[in-house]
Protein backbone atom coordinates (compact mmCIF):
# COMPACT_ATOMS: atom_id res chain seq x y z
CA UNK A 1 0.00 0.00 0.00
CA UNK A 2 1.37 3.29 -1.03
CA UNK A 3 1.65 6.47 0.95
CA UNK A 4 -0.74 9.94 0.44
CA UNK A 5 1.58 12.59 0.38
CA UNK A 6 -0.03 16.66 0.36
CA UNK A 7 1.73 19.82 1.12
CA UNK A 8 1.41 21.16 4.51
CA UNK A 9 1.65 25.26 4.61
CA UNK A 10 1.28 26.76 8.61
CA UNK A 11 0.43 22.70 10.15
CA UNK A 12 -2.25 22.03 7.76
CA UNK A 13 -2.65 20.37 4.18
CA UNK A 14 -2.91 22.68 1.19
CA UNK A 15 -4.88 22.13 -1.67
CA UNK A 16 -3.31 20.07 -4.84
CA UNK A 17 -4.29 20.21 -8.38
CA UNK A 18 -2.64 17.19 -9.70
CA UNK A 19 -1.38 14.02 -9.00
CA UNK A 20 2.55 12.76 -9.27
CA UNK A 21 3.74 9.17 -8.17
CA UNK A 22 6.62 8.10 -7.32
CA UNK A 23 7.99 5.14 -7.94
CA UNK A 24 10.97 2.50 -7.23
CA UNK A 25 13.37 2.73 -9.45
CA UNK A 26 14.80 -0.69 -8.76
CA UNK A 27 10.73 -1.85 -9.23
CA UNK A 28 9.20 0.79 -11.59
CA UNK A 29 5.78 -0.54 -10.91
CA UNK A 30 5.82 -0.41 -7.15
CA UNK A 31 4.00 3.14 -6.46
CA UNK A 32 6.15 4.42 -3.14
CA UNK A 33 3.96 7.31 -2.96
CA UNK A 34 1.39 9.22 -4.04
CA UNK A 35 1.86 12.93 -4.44
CA UNK A 36 -0.61 15.56 -4.15
CA UNK A 37 0.52 18.85 -6.47
CA UNK A 38 0.37 22.12 -5.56
CA UNK A 39 0.01 25.26 -8.17
CA UNK A 40 1.55 28.58 -8.38
CA UNK A 41 -0.93 30.26 -6.19
CA UNK A 42 -1.19 27.83 -3.03
CA UNK A 43 3.18 28.56 -3.39
CA UNK A 44 2.50 32.09 -3.02
CA UNK A 45 0.22 31.25 -0.44
CA UNK A 46 2.46 29.33 1.45
CA UNK A 47 5.72 32.07 1.10
CA UNK A 48 2.79 34.60 2.95
CA UNK A 49 1.76 32.23 5.62
CA UNK A 50 5.95 31.71 6.24
CA UNK A 51 6.27 35.65 6.23
CA UNK A 52 3.64 35.65 9.07
CA UNK A 53 5.44 33.05 11.16
CA UNK A 54 8.71 34.40 10.77
CA UNK A 55 8.20 37.54 12.67
CA UNK A 56 7.31 35.19 16.04
CA UNK A 57 10.38 32.58 14.92
CA UNK A 58 12.92 35.46 14.63
CA UNK A 59 12.33 36.36 18.26
CA UNK A 60 12.74 33.32 19.99
CA UNK A 61 16.33 33.96 20.81
CA UNK A 62 18.99 31.89 18.75
CA UNK A 63 20.18 29.33 21.48
CA UNK A 64 16.72 28.22 22.15
CA UNK A 65 16.46 27.60 18.22
CA UNK A 66 19.81 25.57 18.51
CA UNK A 67 18.18 23.55 20.97
CA UNK A 68 15.42 22.82 18.41
CA UNK A 69 17.91 22.00 15.98
CA UNK A 70 19.60 19.66 18.16
CA UNK A 71 16.04 18.04 18.57
CA UNK A 72 16.03 17.61 15.02
CA UNK A 73 19.10 15.95 15.05
CA UNK A 74 18.57 13.60 18.00
CA UNK A 75 14.86 12.74 16.14
CA UNK A 76 16.84 12.28 12.77
CA UNK A 77 19.63 9.71 14.33
CA UNK A 78 17.03 7.89 16.16
CA UNK A 79 14.71 7.15 12.74
CA UNK A 80 17.96 6.91 10.76
CA UNK A 81 17.41 3.17 9.64
CA UNK A 82 13.98 4.30 8.44
CA UNK A 83 14.61 7.15 7.03
CA UNK A 84 17.48 5.19 4.72
CA UNK A 85 15.35 2.66 3.92
CA UNK A 86 12.87 5.02 2.39
CA UNK A 87 15.94 6.78 0.43
CA UNK A 88 17.02 3.76 -1.14
CA UNK A 89 13.47 2.24 -1.91
CA UNK A 90 12.56 5.38 -3.37
CA UNK A 91 15.79 7.04 -5.43
CA UNK A 92 17.49 3.56 -5.46
CA UNK A 93 20.60 4.87 -3.64
CA UNK A 94 22.56 1.65 -2.10
CA UNK A 95 21.47 1.03 1.48
CA UNK A 96 25.19 1.88 2.71
CA UNK A 97 25.05 5.50 1.06
CA UNK A 98 21.74 6.54 2.15
CA UNK A 99 22.71 5.78 6.14
CA UNK A 100 25.51 8.10 5.21
CA UNK A 101 23.52 10.46 3.61
CA UNK A 102 21.10 10.42 6.80
CA UNK A 103 24.57 10.97 8.71
CA UNK A 104 24.88 14.35 7.25
CA UNK A 105 21.93 15.59 8.08
CA UNK A 106 22.93 15.02 11.67
CA UNK A 107 26.21 15.75 11.13
CA UNK A 108 24.91 19.25 10.52
CA UNK A 109 22.36 19.76 13.37
CA UNK A 110 25.24 18.81 15.58
CA UNK A 111 27.42 21.96 13.78
CA UNK A 112 24.47 24.43 14.04
CA UNK A 113 23.20 23.56 17.09
CA UNK A 114 26.03 24.95 18.62
CA UNK A 115 25.53 28.20 16.19
CA UNK A 116 22.49 29.12 18.40
CA UNK A 117 24.95 30.11 21.00
CA UNK A 118 27.40 32.03 18.59
CA UNK A 119 26.15 33.57 15.81
CA UNK A 120 28.51 35.95 16.52
CA UNK A 121 28.21 40.08 16.12
CA UNK A 122 31.38 42.11 16.86
CA UNK A 123 31.64 45.61 18.92
CA UNK A 124 34.26 47.60 16.75
CA UNK A 125 36.21 50.73 18.05
CA UNK A 126 34.83 54.06 16.90
CA UNK A 127 36.96 56.90 15.46
CA UNK A 128 35.36 59.15 18.05
CA UNK A 129 35.38 58.79 21.67
CA UNK A 130 32.10 57.98 23.70
CA UNK A 131 30.35 56.09 20.81
CA UNK A 132 30.31 52.54 20.24
CA UNK A 133 30.20 50.82 17.12
CA UNK A 134 28.50 46.87 16.80
CA UNK A 135 27.36 44.50 13.82
CA UNK A 136 24.82 42.31 14.03
CA UNK A 137 23.79 39.16 12.02
CA UNK A 138 20.03 39.58 11.05
CA UNK A 139 17.69 36.65 9.18
CA UNK A 140 16.50 36.82 5.81
CA UNK A 141 12.94 36.92 6.20
CA UNK A 142 11.22 34.17 3.99
CA UNK A 143 13.68 31.59 2.63
CA UNK A 144 12.45 29.38 -0.64
CA UNK A 145 14.38 26.20 -1.04
CA UNK A 146 13.95 24.13 -4.06
CA UNK A 147 16.08 20.89 -4.21
CA UNK A 148 17.28 18.24 -6.07
CA UNK A 149 16.67 14.07 -5.12
CA UNK A 150 19.65 12.85 -5.98
CA UNK A 151 20.26 13.91 -2.05
CA UNK A 152 16.90 14.14 -0.88
CA UNK A 153 17.58 14.38 2.72
CA UNK A 154 21.25 15.39 2.84
CA UNK A 155 21.46 18.67 0.67
CA UNK A 156 17.93 20.16 1.83
CA UNK A 157 19.36 20.00 5.68
CA UNK A 158 22.45 21.98 4.57
CA UNK A 159 19.67 24.85 3.58
CA UNK A 160 16.84 24.21 5.84
CA UNK A 161 18.99 23.52 9.28
CA UNK A 162 20.85 27.35 8.92
CA UNK A 163 18.06 29.15 7.32
CA UNK A 164 16.21 27.90 10.50
CA UNK A 165 18.45 28.53 13.59
CA UNK A 166 18.96 31.68 11.82
CA UNK A 167 15.45 32.56 12.98
CA UNK A 168 14.25 31.96 9.22
CA UNK A 169 10.89 30.61 8.11
CA UNK A 170 11.12 28.28 5.00
CA UNK A 171 9.05 26.98 1.83
CA UNK A 172 11.12 23.70 0.54
CA UNK A 173 9.86 22.83 -2.25
CA UNK A 174 11.51 19.05 -2.83
CA UNK A 175 12.08 17.39 -6.26
CA UNK A 176 8.44 15.44 -6.66
CA UNK A 177 10.20 12.07 -7.40
CA UNK A 178 12.31 12.13 -3.88
CA UNK A 179 8.65 13.45 -2.48
CA UNK A 180 8.21 10.45 0.30
CA UNK A 181 11.93 10.98 1.55
CA UNK A 182 11.58 14.30 1.60
CA UNK A 183 7.75 14.40 3.73
CA UNK A 184 9.43 11.80 6.42
CA UNK A 185 12.25 14.67 6.97
CA UNK A 186 9.65 17.10 7.05
CA UNK A 187 7.91 14.73 9.31
CA UNK A 188 10.98 14.35 11.86
CA UNK A 189 11.67 18.48 11.84
CA UNK A 190 7.99 19.61 12.75
CA UNK A 191 8.15 16.79 15.36
CA UNK A 192 10.93 18.84 17.01
CA UNK A 193 8.44 21.81 17.37
CA UNK A 194 8.49 24.06 15.86
CA UNK A 195 6.01 26.39 15.50
CA UNK A 196 3.48 26.18 12.32
CA UNK A 197 4.11 28.18 9.49
CA UNK A 198 7.69 28.07 9.96
CA UNK A 199 8.71 25.05 7.92
CA UNK A 200 6.24 24.88 5.11
CA UNK A 201 6.23 21.85 2.60
CA UNK A 202 5.67 22.42 -0.95
CA UNK A 203 4.79 19.44 -3.50
CA UNK A 204 4.74 21.45 -7.07
CA UNK A 205 5.99 20.64 -10.63
CA UNK A 206 8.68 22.85 -12.12
CA UNK A 207 6.89 25.55 -13.81
CA UNK A 208 4.04 25.96 -11.31
CA UNK A 209 6.91 26.42 -8.42
CA UNK A 210 8.28 29.10 -10.82
CA UNK A 211 5.56 30.98 -11.19
CA UNK A 212 4.86 30.80 -7.81
CA UNK A 213 7.95 31.93 -6.90
CA UNK A 214 7.87 34.62 -9.53
CA UNK A 215 4.61 35.87 -7.70
CA UNK A 216 6.13 35.39 -4.32
CA UNK A 217 9.22 37.87 -5.15
CA UNK A 218 6.94 40.20 -6.40
CA UNK A 219 4.94 40.24 -3.04
CA UNK A 220 7.93 40.52 -0.86
CA UNK A 221 7.15 37.40 0.92
CA UNK A 222 10.42 35.39 -0.16
CA UNK A 223 13.59 36.98 0.61
CA UNK A 224 16.28 34.23 -0.48
CA UNK A 225 16.14 31.31 -2.34
CA UNK A 226 18.17 28.30 -2.28
CA UNK A 227 18.13 26.17 -5.37
CA UNK A 228 20.46 22.63 -5.91
CA UNK A 229 19.70 21.35 -9.23
CA UNK A 230 20.74 21.82 -13.25
CA UNK A 231 22.68 24.84 -14.54
CA UNK A 232 20.01 25.50 -16.94
CA UNK A 233 17.48 25.85 -14.22
CA UNK A 234 19.88 27.77 -11.76
CA UNK A 235 20.25 30.33 -14.36
CA UNK A 236 16.50 30.53 -14.87
CA UNK A 237 16.21 31.26 -10.68
CA UNK A 238 19.24 33.51 -11.10
CA UNK A 239 17.70 35.80 -13.56
CA UNK A 240 14.25 35.96 -11.63
CA UNK A 241 15.83 36.78 -8.38
CA UNK A 242 18.58 39.65 -9.71
CA UNK A 243 15.46 41.34 -11.45
CA UNK A 244 14.86 41.15 -7.87
CA UNK A 245 17.93 42.40 -6.36
CA UNK A 246 18.61 39.69 -4.78
CA UNK A 247 21.26 36.97 -4.87
CA UNK A 248 20.20 32.69 -4.92
CA UNK A 249 22.23 30.24 -3.26
CA UNK A 250 22.66 28.14 -6.33
CA UNK A 251 24.14 24.63 -6.33
CA UNK A 252 24.52 23.66 -9.76
CA UNK A 253 25.99 20.50 -11.80
CA UNK A 254 29.60 19.67 -12.33
CA UNK A 255 31.92 18.32 -14.99
CA UNK A 256 34.32 17.42 -11.98
CA UNK A 257 37.79 16.49 -12.82
CA UNK A 258 40.35 14.04 -11.90
CA UNK A 259 43.96 14.42 -12.96
CA UNK A 260 46.58 11.24 -12.58
CA UNK A 261 50.24 11.90 -12.15
CA UNK A 262 53.15 10.07 -13.18
CA UNK A 263 53.87 9.56 -9.61
CA UNK A 264 50.23 8.60 -8.51
CA UNK A 265 49.46 5.65 -6.46
CA UNK A 266 47.73 3.92 -9.18
CA UNK A 267 46.02 1.04 -7.72
CA UNK A 268 44.51 4.25 -5.09
CA UNK A 269 43.88 6.62 -8.17
CA UNK A 270 41.90 3.52 -9.81
CA UNK A 271 39.55 3.14 -6.37
CA UNK A 272 39.07 6.65 -6.34
CA UNK A 273 37.66 7.00 -9.72
CA UNK A 274 35.79 3.93 -9.37
CA UNK A 275 33.91 5.47 -6.60
CA UNK A 276 33.41 9.46 -7.65
CA UNK A 277 32.35 7.70 -11.06
CA UNK A 278 30.10 5.02 -10.59
CA UNK A 279 29.29 5.40 -6.83
CA UNK A 280 25.62 6.69 -6.62
CA UNK A 281 25.32 5.57 -10.18
CA UNK A 282 27.06 8.44 -10.87
CA UNK A 283 24.66 10.98 -9.96
CA UNK A 284 26.24 13.00 -7.08
CA UNK A 285 26.90 16.97 -8.54
CA UNK A 286 30.30 16.21 -7.29
CA UNK A 287 30.70 12.74 -9.56
CA UNK A 288 33.73 12.73 -11.66
CA UNK A 289 33.63 13.91 -15.22
CA UNK A 290 36.56 13.20 -17.37
CA UNK A 291 39.90 11.11 -15.70
CA UNK A 292 42.84 13.14 -16.66
CA UNK A 293 45.70 10.97 -16.81
CA UNK A 294 49.30 11.60 -17.57
CA UNK A 295 50.63 9.76 -20.72
CA UNK A 296 53.09 7.95 -19.04
CA UNK A 297 50.48 5.81 -17.05
CA UNK A 298 47.51 6.06 -18.80
CA UNK A 299 47.60 2.21 -19.95
CA UNK A 300 48.44 1.39 -16.25
CA UNK A 301 45.52 3.63 -15.16
CA UNK A 302 42.93 2.20 -17.87
CA UNK A 303 43.33 -1.17 -17.40
CA UNK A 304 43.22 -0.29 -13.28
CA UNK A 305 39.75 0.91 -13.23
CA UNK A 306 38.49 -1.39 -15.32
CA UNK A 307 39.64 -4.48 -13.68
CA UNK A 308 38.16 -2.57 -10.47
CA UNK A 309 34.88 -1.90 -12.28
CA UNK A 310 34.39 -5.67 -13.70
CA UNK A 311 34.88 -6.92 -10.06
CA UNK A 312 32.09 -4.14 -8.68
CA UNK A 313 28.17 -5.23 -8.35
CA UNK A 314 25.49 -3.29 -10.20
CA UNK A 315 22.25 -4.06 -8.63
CA UNK A 316 19.57 -4.44 -5.68
CA UNK A 317 20.56 -1.47 -3.57
CA UNK A 318 18.97 -2.72 -0.59
CA UNK A 319 22.25 -5.19 -0.50
CA UNK A 320 26.29 -4.54 -0.88
CA UNK A 321 26.47 -2.84 -3.92
CA UNK A 322 28.87 -0.07 -5.56
CA UNK A 323 25.34 1.50 -7.53
CA UNK A 324 21.80 0.64 -7.93
CA UNK A 325 19.45 2.11 -10.56
CA UNK A 326 18.87 5.71 -12.09
CA UNK A 327 16.59 7.48 -9.76
CA UNK A 328 14.00 8.23 -12.26
CA UNK A 329 12.21 7.24 -15.65
CA UNK A 330 13.56 11.11 -16.43
CA UNK A 331 17.26 10.43 -15.94
CA UNK A 332 17.15 7.29 -17.39
CA UNK A 333 16.00 9.14 -20.69
CA UNK A 334 18.06 11.72 -20.24
CA UNK A 335 21.41 9.59 -19.50
CA UNK A 336 20.00 7.31 -22.35
CA UNK A 337 20.68 10.68 -24.71
CA UNK A 338 24.75 10.92 -23.24
CA UNK A 339 25.38 7.57 -24.27
CA UNK A 340 24.45 9.09 -27.74
CA UNK A 341 27.22 11.35 -27.64
CA UNK A 342 30.35 8.32 -27.74
CA UNK A 343 31.73 9.16 -31.23
CA UNK A 344 33.63 6.96 -33.32
CA UNK A 345 36.91 8.53 -32.12
CA UNK A 346 36.11 7.18 -28.63
CA UNK A 347 37.12 3.56 -27.19
CA UNK A 348 34.76 1.87 -24.82
CA UNK A 349 36.47 0.22 -22.29
CA UNK A 350 34.27 -1.27 -19.72
CA UNK A 351 32.25 -3.79 -22.23
CA UNK A 352 28.47 -3.44 -22.82
CA UNK A 353 26.61 0.09 -22.94
CA UNK A 354 23.18 0.85 -22.33
CA UNK A 355 20.14 -0.33 -20.05
CA UNK A 356 20.64 -3.75 -18.35
CA UNK A 357 18.42 -6.01 -19.90
CA UNK A 358 17.81 -10.11 -20.48
CA UNK A 359 19.25 -9.13 -23.62
CA UNK A 360 22.03 -6.85 -22.70
CA UNK A 361 22.83 -8.65 -18.72
CA UNK A 362 25.46 -7.48 -16.71
CA UNK A 363 27.35 -11.09 -15.84
CA UNK A 364 24.36 -12.85 -14.31
CA UNK A 365 22.39 -9.84 -13.66
CA UNK A 366 19.35 -8.76 -16.04
CA UNK A 367 18.26 -5.53 -14.25
CA UNK A 368 14.23 -7.28 -14.40
CA UNK A 369 12.29 -3.96 -14.67
CA UNK A 370 14.87 -1.73 -12.81
CA UNK A 371 16.25 1.25 -14.40
CA UNK A 372 19.91 -0.38 -14.20
CA UNK A 373 22.60 0.70 -16.92
CA UNK A 374 25.99 -0.35 -17.77
CA UNK A 375 28.82 1.64 -15.90
CA UNK A 376 30.75 3.09 -18.91
CA UNK A 377 34.07 4.23 -19.15
CA UNK A 378 35.10 5.81 -22.36
CA UNK A 379 38.40 6.60 -23.50
CA UNK A 380 40.21 8.81 -25.88
CA UNK A 381 37.67 12.25 -24.74
CA UNK A 382 39.01 15.19 -26.65
CA UNK A 383 38.81 18.88 -25.22
CA UNK A 384 35.95 19.92 -28.29
CA UNK A 385 33.82 16.87 -27.41
CA UNK A 386 30.15 17.00 -25.57
CA UNK A 387 31.44 14.02 -23.56
CA UNK A 388 34.07 16.55 -22.57
CA UNK A 389 32.92 19.51 -22.11
CA UNK A 390 28.94 18.43 -20.48
CA UNK A 391 27.81 17.29 -17.36
CA UNK A 392 26.55 13.60 -18.14
CA UNK A 393 24.92 13.31 -14.53
CA UNK A 394 24.65 9.08 -14.56
CA UNK A 395 27.64 6.02 -14.97
CA UNK A 396 29.83 7.22 -16.90
CA UNK A 397 32.90 8.40 -17.12
CA UNK A 398 35.52 10.00 -19.99
CA UNK A 399 39.19 9.47 -20.22
CA UNK A 400 41.83 11.82 -21.36
CA UNK A 401 45.54 12.53 -21.59
CA UNK A 402 47.83 15.43 -20.91
CA UNK A 403 52.10 15.64 -20.47
CA UNK A 404 52.54 18.72 -18.34
CA UNK A 405 50.25 19.70 -15.30
CA UNK A 406 49.92 23.06 -16.45
CA UNK A 407 47.87 21.67 -19.63
CA UNK A 408 46.26 19.27 -17.26
CA UNK A 409 44.83 22.47 -15.39
CA UNK A 410 43.61 23.96 -18.62
CA UNK A 411 41.91 20.58 -19.34
CA UNK A 412 40.33 20.77 -15.98
CA UNK A 413 39.19 23.62 -16.20
CA UNK A 414 37.49 23.89 -19.82
CA UNK A 415 33.96 22.42 -19.60
CA UNK A 416 33.93 26.00 -17.42
CA UNK A 417 32.00 24.60 -14.02
CA UNK A 418 33.44 24.60 -11.06
CA UNK A 419 32.00 22.60 -8.37
CA UNK A 420 34.93 19.61 -6.94
CA UNK A 421 37.88 18.56 -8.68
CA UNK A 422 40.86 16.07 -7.97
CA UNK A 423 44.65 15.24 -8.08
CA UNK A 424 46.52 11.94 -7.42
CA UNK A 425 50.35 12.99 -7.08
CA UNK A 426 52.79 11.94 -4.14
CA UNK A 427 54.29 15.41 -4.97
CA UNK A 428 53.23 18.47 -2.53
CA UNK A 429 54.08 20.85 -5.02
CA UNK A 430 52.15 19.68 -8.07
CA UNK A 431 48.71 19.44 -5.25
CA UNK A 432 49.65 23.31 -4.70
CA UNK A 433 50.01 24.22 -7.60
CA UNK A 434 46.96 22.31 -8.74
CA UNK A 435 44.91 23.63 -6.19
CA UNK A 436 45.94 27.19 -7.23
CA UNK A 437 45.30 26.36 -10.92
CA UNK A 438 42.18 24.57 -10.62
CA UNK A 439 38.50 26.56 -10.71
CA UNK A 440 36.72 24.37 -8.59
CA UNK A 441 35.51 25.51 -5.35
CA UNK A 442 37.05 22.18 -3.92
CA UNK A 443 39.53 20.16 -4.25
CA UNK A 444 40.53 16.55 -3.31
CA UNK A 445 44.59 15.34 -2.70
CA UNK A 446 44.32 11.88 -3.20
CA UNK A 447 40.65 11.54 -2.55
CA UNK A 448 37.40 11.08 -4.51
CA UNK A 449 36.01 13.86 -6.01
CA UNK A 450 32.56 13.05 -4.19
CA UNK A 451 32.29 12.69 -0.41
CA UNK A 452 32.63 16.78 0.96
CA UNK A 453 32.73 16.96 4.80
CA UNK A 454 28.92 18.86 6.65
CA UNK A 455 31.59 21.85 7.87
CA UNK A 456 33.40 22.99 4.95
CA UNK A 457 32.55 25.40 2.80
CA UNK A 458 30.25 23.66 -0.46
CA UNK A 459 30.09 25.26 -3.68
CA UNK A 460 31.20 26.31 -7.52
CA UNK A 461 32.22 28.60 -9.36
CA UNK A 462 31.05 29.28 -13.44
CA UNK A 463 28.49 26.67 -14.42
CA UNK A 464 28.49 25.26 -11.09
CA UNK A 465 27.00 28.28 -9.11
CA UNK A 466 27.62 32.08 -8.58
CA UNK A 467 29.87 31.53 -5.64
CA UNK A 468 27.24 30.96 -3.00
CA UNK A 469 28.53 28.51 -0.34
CA UNK A 470 26.67 26.26 1.83
CA UNK A 471 27.68 24.16 4.85
CA UNK A 472 30.03 25.68 8.03
CA UNK A 473 30.45 28.63 8.69
CA UNK A 474 30.09 30.15 5.79
CA UNK A 475 26.28 29.24 4.78
CA UNK A 476 25.82 31.91 7.56
CA UNK A 477 26.15 34.51 5.58
CA UNK A 478 23.33 33.24 2.98
CA UNK A 479 21.05 33.21 5.30
CA UNK A 480 21.48 36.45 7.45
CA UNK A 481 22.32 39.77 6.83
CA UNK A 482 25.16 42.13 8.65
CA UNK A 483 23.30 45.37 10.47
CA UNK A 484 25.96 47.54 11.08
CA UNK A 485 25.06 50.04 14.74
CA UNK A 486 26.63 52.99 16.08
CA UNK A 487 26.02 54.46 19.41
CA UNK A 488 27.02 58.18 20.00
CA UNK A 489 26.52 58.82 23.97
CA UNK A 490 28.84 61.50 24.01
CA UNK A 491 25.66 63.84 24.00
CA UNK A 492 26.86 65.79 21.28
CA UNK A 493 26.83 65.62 17.48
CA UNK A 494 29.98 64.02 16.55
CA UNK A 495 30.71 64.29 12.72
CA UNK A 496 32.15 60.77 11.10
CA UNK A 497 35.72 61.85 9.08
CA UNK A 498 35.40 65.60 10.55
CA UNK A 499 35.51 65.26 14.23
CA UNK A 500 37.91 63.07 14.64
CA UNK A 501 41.09 63.81 16.59
CA UNK A 502 44.30 64.33 14.80
CA UNK A 503 47.92 63.31 15.74
CA UNK A 504 50.17 64.90 13.81
CA UNK A 505 53.09 62.46 12.92
CA UNK A 506 56.99 63.65 11.66
CA UNK A 507 56.85 62.14 8.46
CA UNK A 508 60.36 63.71 7.61
CA UNK A 509 62.12 62.07 10.06
CA UNK A 510 65.17 59.40 9.02
CA UNK A 511 67.36 57.69 11.11
CA UNK A 512 71.22 59.16 11.56
CA UNK A 513 73.97 57.71 9.65
CA UNK A 514 75.93 56.12 12.09
CA UNK A 515 79.51 55.30 11.07
CA UNK A 516 81.84 52.84 12.99
CA UNK A 517 85.12 54.63 13.82
C1 LIG B 1 25.10 16.78 -4.52
O1 LIG B 1 25.21 15.82 -5.28
O2 LIG B 1 24.25 17.70 -4.76
O3 LIG B 1 30.25 15.68 -1.54
C2 LIG B 1 25.82 16.94 -3.24
C3 LIG B 1 29.37 14.86 -1.81
C4 LIG B 1 28.10 14.86 -0.98
C5 LIG B 1 27.13 15.88 -1.47
C6 LIG B 1 26.81 15.87 -2.92
N1 LIG B 1 28.43 15.10 0.40
O4 LIG B 1 29.48 14.08 -2.72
Amino acid sequence: MSRQIMSVVGGKEAASTATYDSTNPARPAEVVARVGLADAATFAAACRTAAEAQREWAKVPAPVRGRVIASIGRLVEANAEALARLVTEEIGKPYAEALGEVREIVDTCDFFLGEGRRLYGQTVPSEMPDKNLFTFRNPVGVAAVITAGNFPVAVPSWYLVPALLCGNAVVWKPAEYAAASAYAMFQLFTAAGLPDGVLNGLFAGGAETFAGLERALGEGTVHKVGFTGSSEVGRRIGELTGRHLQSACLELGGKNPMVIMPDADLDLAAEGALFSGFGTAGQRCTSLGTAIVHESVHDAFVERLVRALAAATVGDPTGDVLAGPLLDRKFADRYEEYLTWIQPHHTVVSGPVGRITKDNPRGGFDGGEGLYYHPVVVDGVRPGDRLFMEETFGPIVGVTTFSTLDEAVELANLPGYGLSSSIYTSDARSAFRFREGVSAGMVSVNNSTSGAEAHLPFGGNGRSGNGSRQSGMWVLDQFTRWQAMNWDHSGRLQKAQMDVAEIVPDLDFRLAETRLP
